[in-house]
């Protein structure tokens, strides 16, 4: 019979082969290009070798420091160089995000995520963070941050306050990317994922599907995740979140079933990682959502706000999470 496993990746007991990249866009491509029955099938396969199919993670979303970066991505509503009406402030105070953390917790959330609208954060900005870190820790929750661009020597500190995670994503194809941000290049990105990777902090890295790319794009940023050596813990899917100022705030609907589809991919490609359902979810139906838990999404984004644009809210996500019957920290409490 034949093996339902598509690649060594696939298999728990093979070793990493640092060679030849594990995926190509094409192999990729061809799994996205599958009847949908046929995709779920394998996507629900690998889930359910690798996860309990009805646990989902909760990760609380904070932004520490809004607006005002000097970076010009395509899609967000944070650079300078959008109209959107977007207020820069300052980093906020560990009082502050302890009473944000806390009440994360309370939820039900086990993670919690701090973003901040930096390029890359100054000594001045890394030694608050440092401590934002310690507070997150403090309260029993796992910490993440997004901060823009590290260096060897920033993660490591990072590491040392105990942070978990850390979040930067590689957020289109490689050919697509000079089309949605001028001012860094994927290199850049590569470079701080390796410095998180080499100070021992678990790597979050997704993209961003619906910013007008085709479905070769999605399948080629799909496989420059996969092919990370190690694939990341975290993978975050994000919908574009279309934010009126932005230069992608006309991008026409994308097909919820395209959204769903990499998804699937994105589980089959890296079985062990937990698959975000992140941004966009304002904008999903329920149903969108469910063949996104049933492609394999374990992970959502919980709680009233992403950085600067809404989520559902957490009771409206409870409601949702019980009528499917998926249970988290907080449903199981
Ligand atoms: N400034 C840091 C950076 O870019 O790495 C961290 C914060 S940035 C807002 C984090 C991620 O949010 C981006 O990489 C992108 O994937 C996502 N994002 C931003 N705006 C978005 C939007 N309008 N829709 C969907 N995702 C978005
Ligand atoms: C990720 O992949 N998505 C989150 C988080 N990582 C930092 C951010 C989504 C931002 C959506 C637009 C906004 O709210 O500003
Ligand atoms: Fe700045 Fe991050 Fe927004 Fe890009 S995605 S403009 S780096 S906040």
């Amino acid at each position: 019979m034949e093996s339902l496993l598509t690649s060594a990746a696939d298999d728990p007991a093979a070793p990493n082969v640092a060679s030849a990249p594990r995926w190509t866009t094409d192999s990729i491509l061809e799994l996205l290009d599958m009847p949908l029955p046929e995709l779920m099938y394998r996507a629900q396969t690998v889930h359910r070798q690798y996860h309990d199919p009805l646990q989902i993670e909760l990760a609380t979303l904070l932004s520490i420091k809004t607006g005002g970066c000097p970076e010009d991505c395509g899609y967000c509503p944070q650079s300078v160089h959008h109209p959107t009406g977007v207020q820069a402030t300052k980093v906020m105070t560990p009082g502050e995000v302890r009473a944000a953390a806390r009440a994360a917790k309370q939820a039900g959330a086990t993670r919690f995520c701090m973003g901040a609208a930096w390029r890359a954060p100054n000594e001045r900005d890394l030694d608050k963070v440092v401590q934002l870190v310690e507070v997150v820790k403090d309260e029993g929750l796992e910490a993440c941050c997004t901060l823009g661009m590290l260096s060897a020597d920033q993660a490591q500190r990072l590491k040392a306050a105990g942070l978990d995670y850390y979040n930067h994503n590689l957020d289109t194809a490689p050919e697509l990317y000079g089309h949605i941000i001028t001012t860094r290049d994927y290199q850049d990105r590569l470079d701080t994922l390796q410095h998180v990777r080499e100070a021992g902090i678990h790597v979050c890295c997704g993209g961003i599907v619906g910013m007008g790319e085709s479905r070769r794009g999605r399948a080629g940023l799909i496989a420059q995740l996969a092919n990370l050596d190690p694939y990341p813990e975290s993978v975050p899917i994000n919908q574009l979140v279309r934010v009126q100022g932005t230069p992608l705030a006309e991008q026409p609907d994308l097909d919820p079933l395209e959204f769903v589809r990499t998804v699937a991919v994105a589980r089959i490609t890296m079985p062990r990682a937990k698959v975000r359902l992140s941004a966009g979810r304002r904008q999903m139906d329920d149903a969108t959502q469910v063949l996104c838990f049933l492609a394999g999404a374990n992970s959502i984004f919980y709680g009233d706000r992403l950085l600067t644009t809404g989520n559902p809210d957490v009771q409206a996500d409870q409601a949702l999470l019980a009528r499917v019957g998926l249970t988290s920290s907080v449903l199981a409490g």
